[in-house]
């Protein structure tokens, strides 16, 4: 079996830890005119290496979210397959629970205060003033509402097909997203990149948001139709945001964004991918349809229809 590797950070780590969990197998750094593989694993491989690989059978992608492989034509005969949590979930709802409540608690009021040495306390605020809906409910979704819902906040979720989860209030579909938005004070958006998503976090949706709304985008920065954030937090009728993603990574150093006091920003770090969790799951997944599982058994295949 050989697999082609197209990895742009440390791709020589991911190939020893490949190596060392299949030693029978052929693999290689991809490079310009290398040997047809039966396997790739990827991270924004570029339209050559779909081109001069035309019998994948799978393309395992190091990353859950698949908007930059859907943009390349990929033959129908090769499966997409994204990772499926492999130590993610967890990450992301650490980082949604402190925005959260770095947000409710005013945790930023209280370390200004204690800049200029004042012993100052705030009026405490009610959790029921304060319901999270989160845009996604699928691995990370689900993961980051059960997580918020610990801390005792209500929790709305808002998907494609309608769902069941206890202790979260859900929604679905187009016909379900306005009382969704209308219901929720913080938004956290946790859905995939598709043309039906694009600009999803907009004027026209996030005046939707009970007042004093905040965002956290942790998804990608294709969701937030970027020019319109500043303006809405300007004129008050967003209370803050806490971004992870953005239209253009890195952010530029001129970008507004970096500066804005309402706005907190990270450098796409919410949940990063953990090699060796993705090096055994991608494995095990190749061991799997080697050994004659179909692919649409295992989970993550992307469905390249619906986009994700
Ligand atoms: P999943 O595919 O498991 O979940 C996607 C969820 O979004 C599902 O609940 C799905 O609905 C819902 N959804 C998709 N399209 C729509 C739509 N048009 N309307 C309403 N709901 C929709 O993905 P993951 O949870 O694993 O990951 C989500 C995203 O998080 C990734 O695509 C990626 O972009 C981002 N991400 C960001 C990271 C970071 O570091 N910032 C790290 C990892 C991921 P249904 O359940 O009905 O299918
Ligand atoms: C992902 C990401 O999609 O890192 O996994 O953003």
């Amino acid at each position: 079996m050989r697999i082609t590797v197209s990895i742009p950070e440390r791709p020589d780590a991911w190939i020893a830890g490949l190596r060392r969990e299949l030693p029978q197998a052929d693999i290689e750094a991809w490079q310009p005119g290398a040997a047809p593989a039966d396997h790739a694993v990827v991270w924004a491989p570029s339209q050559q290496f779909i081109d001069e690989q035309p019998a994948l059978r799978g393309i395992f992608n190091i990353g859950a979210g698949v908007d930059a492989l859907l943009k390349l034509r990929v033959p129908a005969s090769t499966r997409i397959v994204r990772l499926d949590d492999a130590g993610m979930s967890v990450q992301m709802a650490e980082y949604v629970c402190h925005a959260l409540i770095r947000h409710f608690r005013e945790l930023d009021g209280y370390q200004a205060d204690a800049g200029e040495g004042r012993w100052s306390f705030r009026k405490p605020r009610l959790r029921r003033d304060f319901p999270v809906g989160i845009m996604g409910l699928g691995v990370l979704g689900q993961r980051v509402a059960k997580a918020v819902a610990q801390f005792e906040f209500p929790v709305n979720g808002w998907s494609r097909s309608p769902k069941q989860i206890e202790g979260i209030r859900c929604f679905a579909g187009e016909a379900g997203l306005d009382e969704f938005l209308a219901a929720s004070r913080v938004l956290v958006c946790l859905l995939p990149l598709t043309p039906d998503t694009r600009h999803i976090l907009r004027r026209e949706t996030l005046s939707k948001l009970l007042p004093g709304g905040y965002v956290i985008n942790v998804a990608r920065g294709g969701h937030l139709a970027e020019d319109e954030l500043i303006p809405l937090l300007d004129e008050g009728r967003l209370a803050g945001a806490t971004l992870d993603v953005f239209e253009v990574e890195p952010l530029p150093p001129e970008h507004p964004f970096w500066r804005h006091p309402k706005i907190t920003v990270t450098p796409h770090a919410s949940a990063r991918t953990l090699r060796d969790e993705s090096i055994a799951q991608i494995v095990a997944k190749i061991r799997a349809v080697e050994a004659g599982t179909d692919f649409d058994a295992l989970p993550g295949v992307v469905d390249a229809n619906r986009g994700y």
